[in-house]
């Protein structure tokens, strides 16, 4: 596991000739064969790295999967793993819904166990857990690297790994045995002093961060904490700040080897881990210089005092929105904010270890104790089968039943618009609470009015059982069936279970020793599944007469992009899935989402069939949107699908990571505005050229030239961050196409 890495390490310090942060230590670590140790230019140079292993969730693997069946590989070159977990619909009862899952999505979890059982993936199956917590509890080690389909695939930073989010192309690219790029990152330390203590939790730690940062100041930088406050938290705990870190835009973030950790890897069966992490645990660690001096070491430095850190809620419709839990009453009457809490959900990849729920127990058990009632419906998705039958056996689930909460199936749930959420079709404006990262408009329950505020387990329990958003635990009464005034005591849990984790069926399949025998079978009528076509290569001239397909206004995420809920059924089969283009996204010119002029007839309709129809007609088009376009997920939907319909170029003010890179490897144009004020210049009936292509090359600007229908033109200027390499990908059709040739 660590051979050659102390190695590796010491020849990077000699070379850069300076002491080394832990995220510089992995990175060396890690380079491709024949990538150069030398000292690579923070946020400019791209570099090749080899990561140790690759994770899958089951709604990105699909498409990972079948980019991977098209490389002509027999079996994975790293190990690799797929998770069943985003496909389960939270709605009556863990037992009830998995199995309405098993039935409605089992020819994606068959296409998935064969395709893993043939090329040698471990299979994870739909009930195991979320991709995260498995992940950490099994598969995670300190100073490793991952990427993964997911781009909370981050979580992993929590047991000291440099985990990347990815898209399925760049999955399937490692997979294959290829280099993993990627822009070598700036560095941020997080500098955590004091203690967390009381109803402060390591969530309120990223809650704080995301406040500071905002959705897109992690954009390029792994984020690295240190500090007497990192120490004295979990593993857990830590998992949680980096897994949340996904919401400032960060490459990812991590912490150094410490004694959490190596409980961590004890009370999950890997004291062997432990012990060669203890080995040479001052590799797996920042130099002493660098947390001595860090301003000298990192491009930025933010320090938090753990002491006097207030919980928080962030929210809602945006994760950087926060707001300290003594500032809420004021913030939700200032903005009008339904005050009456209907939920209370906890769980998801961020929050769902025995700690937060132990924690979030120690508050639900004061429900009977302090005689009061829950006043608003709860919900537990616990985050893996190893946690789930830890908390029942310790009588936790009993708790939560008790008191009225709903235990849902471990998996994303409700985090992921799968939540079958009674009335949620009457859009009424409502507010709910939850553990989760994310809560941009629609997500938990597809209803666009439901303002959702994102706050630790614990805190999460204690608003259910208060019901109002303007209650502080920390200072205010409430009224029991007694009629008298009770205060919450403060919540307290265990790191890890004290009699140790155990489980029945952790639900692992392994692959087939020799899987050359092992049959995929896709039907052709499928609408869940599709092989897929390749993409038809540049045709080597300018990008004439382009029609705007929409100018999106404002926040514009991979959920508005492609959505998921109800379309995560799709995510095998590139042409249905394509009926979602762009539909939550919001048209600058009318205001409208899913309303959008086509210029050949001049009628407005919905996105997908505005661009279908630009299809049929043989005719290009563009996309043009705001700030951090792409923000969120990983998923290479967003990508596949403009493409696959037609859509050339995406023109943006600045886009979130996985994104761009996935509009790249696809064969879309990705490109910035030289000057942010040109998106004022896009018009609604535009016809637009991108000139230079001939000549693409790395560092020069493309001319885009903007034909207004009355008459006249004007050009401005794009900037791209293209290499040589993504240039190839670009003129190949997509990076695919290029795999597809060498293996052939
Ligand atoms: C998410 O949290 O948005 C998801 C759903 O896990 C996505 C992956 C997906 O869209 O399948 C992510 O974070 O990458
Ligand atoms: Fe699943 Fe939610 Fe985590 Fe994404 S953020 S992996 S949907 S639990």
């Amino acid at each position: 596991m660590y051979a050659g890495f102390p190695e590796r390490i010491t020849a990077a310090r000699k070379s850069l000739n300076k002491p080394l942060t832990l995220t510089e230590k992995i990175l060396y670590a890690h380079l491709w064969q024949g990538q150069p140790t030398s000292a690579y230019e923070r946020g400019k140079s791209y570099v090749d790295f080899a990561p140790d292993r690759v994770a899958m969730q089951d709604a990105t693997a699909q498409m990972a999967l079948l980019q991977f069946m098209q490389a002509g590989r027999d079996k994975v070159a790293v190990p690799s793993t797929v998770h069943c977990d985003h496909l389960i619909m939270a709605k009556d009862n863990a037992a009830t819904d998995l199995q309405r899952a098993i039935n409605e999505s089992n020819e994606v979890f068959n296409f998935l166990s064969s395709v893993s059982n043939k090329y040698g993936i471990g299979f994870w199956r739909p009930g195991a857990g979320i991709i995260h917590q498995v992940v950490l509890e099994n598969y995670a080690f300190p100073g490793g690297m991952m990427i993964g389909t997911d781009s909370h695939t981050v979580n992993a930073g929590g047991l000291g790994m440099v985990a990347i989010g990815v898209g399925g192309a760049d999955a399937c690219d490692v997979m294959a045995g290829l280099p993993w790029e990627l822009k070598f990152p700036k560095l941020i330390g997080v500098k955590l002093n004091g203690k967390l203590s009381g109803w402060t939790a390591p969530k309120d730690v990223i809650l704080k961060v995301a406040g500071i940062l905002t959705v897109k100041g992690g954009t390029g930088c792994i984020v690295e904490y240190f500090g007497e406050g990192a120490e004295a938290m979990s593993c857990t705990g830590k998992g949680t700040i980096c897994n949340m870190g996904a919401e400032i835009g960060a490459t990812t973030s991590t912490f150094g080897y410490d004694e959490s950790m190596s409980r961590y890897l004890k009370a999950t069966g890997r004291a062997d881990v432990a012990a060669m992490a203890d080995a040479i645990k001052e590799h797996l660690t920042a130099d002493a210089e660098v947390y001595a001096n860090p301003e000298k070491y990192f491009d930025q430095l933010i320090e938090i005092n753990l002491s006097e850190l207030e919980p928080h809620l962030n929210g809602p419709f945006t994760p950087d929105l926060a707001t300290p839990v003594s500032k809420m009453k004021e913030a939700a009457l200032a903005n009008n904010w339904p005050t009456r809490i209907e939920y209370g959900l906890i769980g998801s990849c961020t929050n769902s270890s025995y700690e937060d729920i132990s924690r979030a127990v120690s508050i639900a058990k004061q429900v009977k104790e302090k005689g009061l009632k829950l006043k608003s419906e709860f919900t537990i998705n616990p985050g893996s089968e190893q946690v789930r039958y830890t908390v029942e056996r310790d009588g936790y689930l009993d708790t939560f039943s008790q008191i009225g909460a709903t235990i849902f199936a471990n998996a994303c749930g409700p985090c992921i618009g799968m939540w079958d959420r009674v009335g949620a079709e009457r859009q009424e404006r409502n507010t709910i609470v939850h553990s989760f990262n994310r809560n941009f408009a629609k997500r938990a329950d597809g209803n666009p009015n439901t303002l959702a505020f994102v706050a630790s387990p614990e805190l999460v329990t204690a608003f259910a059982i208060a019901g109002d958003l303007t209650f502080n635990p920390l200072t205010d009464t409430l009224i029991n069936d007694k009629g008298e005034k009770v205060k919450l005591d403060e919540p307290s849990g265990y790191e890890l279970p004290p009699k140790g984790f155990d489980v029945k069926d952790p639900g692992y399949q392994a692959p087939a020793a020799d899987g050359s025998q092992v049959k995929v079978i896709v039907d052709p009528k499928s609408n869940r599944l599709q092989l897929l076509d390749p993409f038809a290569a540049w045709e080597g001239i300018d990008l004439k007469g382009l029609k705007l397909l929409i100018k999106a206004k404002g926040k514009c995420t991979t959920d508005h992009i492609s959505m998921a809920g109800p379309w995560l059924k799709f995510r095998g089969h590139l042409d249905n899935i394509s009926n979602n283009l762009l539909i939550g996204a919001v048209n600058f010119f009318n205001d409208k989402t899913d309303n959008v002029k086509n210029q050949l007839t001049g009628e407005y309709g919905t996105v997908p069939k505005t661009q279908r129809a630009y299809k049929a007609a043989n005719v290009g088009t563009i996309v043009v949107g705001d700030e951090n376009y792409g923000e969120g997920s990983s998923r290479e939907h967003a990508a596949m699908e403009p493409r696959h319909l037609g859509v050339r170029a995406v023109l943006v003010k600045s886009f979130a990571r996985i994104h761009e890179t996935n509009l790249k490897k696809q064969g879309i144009l990705g490109l910035t505005f030289a000057n942010k004020e040109d998106y004022d210049k896009i018009q609604e009936d535009d016809t637009i050229d991108i000139n230079g292509l001939i000549s693409f090359s790395p560092g020069v600007p493309l001319q885009i030239a903007l034909h207004h229908s009355d008459g006249s033109s004007e050009v401005i200027l794009a900037n791209h961050s293209y290499n040589e390499q993504q240039i190839e990908w670009f003129k190949a059709g997509g990076a695919l196409n290029i795999i597809r040739r060498e293996f052939a």
